[in-house]
């Protein structure tokens, strides 16, 4: 998170209010080499939500996944697809492709990943919690999520890189490395999106993070996350490092303001 902001508000996940509608739904579904998983990921959203349309966000994948989008989006007018020049991370991606929901008429906007991680058969439960909510994180590590098939090593890092987080930026939130989520359109034009500058993991977190500091309403509701069964992952070594490093350094610069709200903290609270 490198643009420098005051909390506007202190740290909350309350969600209990009015249901409020969600307008139009964008599903964006970043893709680079998901030749073999995109068609099915992009029709199974289709089917679970039928009035939302979907994005694919293409960054000129060499194995012809812009193609195959190019050829749903010519047979279904709600799927669409952003090509973009060259591979600069799922970060870059997603903004990429807010700013195309923002310019346009959409209530609320998801992240969903194409390798079938994420079962677009549970978005319905995400959008429903939204309407009471400015941000839902569908999470692993609430009661009633699931992680399929992941070796065990990839799990202990999962967690041990949530429980790291909460405990060095204070956040309650149990999944905020997921990229399986559903914003409001407040919520994004509110984020202050340009100045974002993280990748993978850290770029779920610093997206959470900004929300829970600007005292918008994040809600956590169970995922089953199924580890991808086609394709490669674009996991990597300098991910891990980079959410490690990034998310240190805003604890470390949070914890002034940090003890000032433990200390503002009304005695019994
Ligand atoms: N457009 C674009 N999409 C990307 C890029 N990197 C990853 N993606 C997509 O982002 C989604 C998540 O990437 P994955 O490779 O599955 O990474 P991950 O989910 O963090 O890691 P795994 O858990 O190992 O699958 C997939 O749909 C990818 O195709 C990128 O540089 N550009
Ligand atoms: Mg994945």
């Amino acid at each position: 998170m490198s643009g420098a902001y005051e909390p506007t508000a202190a740290p909350t996940t309350s969600t209990t209010s009015a249901p409020e509608p969600i307008g139009r739904v964008l599903v964006v579904v970043p893709t680079y080499n998901e030749a073999v998983n995109v068609a099915r990921t992009v029709g199974r959203v289709r089917a679970a939500v039928p009035d939302a349309d979907v994005l694919v966000v293409d960054d000129n994948s060499p194995d012809g996944t812009g193609k195959i989008a190019d050829g749903m989006a010519a047979e279904d007018s709600c799927v669409h697809v952003l090509h973009r020049a060259g591979k600069e991370g799922l970060g870059a991606a997603y903004l990429a492709g807010f700013s195309w929901a923002l310019e346009r008429d959409y209530g609320s906007v998801v992240e969903l990943d194409a390798d079938g991680s994420h079962q677009p058969e549970q978005l319905p439960l995400l959008l429903e919690r939204l309407e009471t909510a400015d941000l839902v994180l569908g999470s692993r590590y609430v009661r009633g999520g699931k992680v399929v098939n992941w070796p065990r090593s990839r799990e202990v890092l999962s967690r041990g890189g949530n429980i790291y987080t909460r405990l060095v930026l204070g956040m309650p939130l149990q999944d905020a490395t997921g990229g399986y989520r559903a914003f409001r359109r407040r919520t994004l034009e509110a984020l202050d999106l340009p100045t974002v500058d993280s990748q993978g993991y850290c770029f779920q977190v610093d997206l959470a993070w900004r929300a829970v500091r600007r005292g918008f309403r994040v809600a956590e509701v169970p995922i089953t996350f199924v580890e991808r069964e086609h394709g490669e992952s674009k996991m990597s070594g300098p991910i891990v490092r980079e959410a490690l490093l990034r998310v240190t350094l805003w604890g470390a610069k949070d914890l002034p303001s940090r003890a000032r709200r433990l200390l503002q903290r009304p005695a019994g609270r």
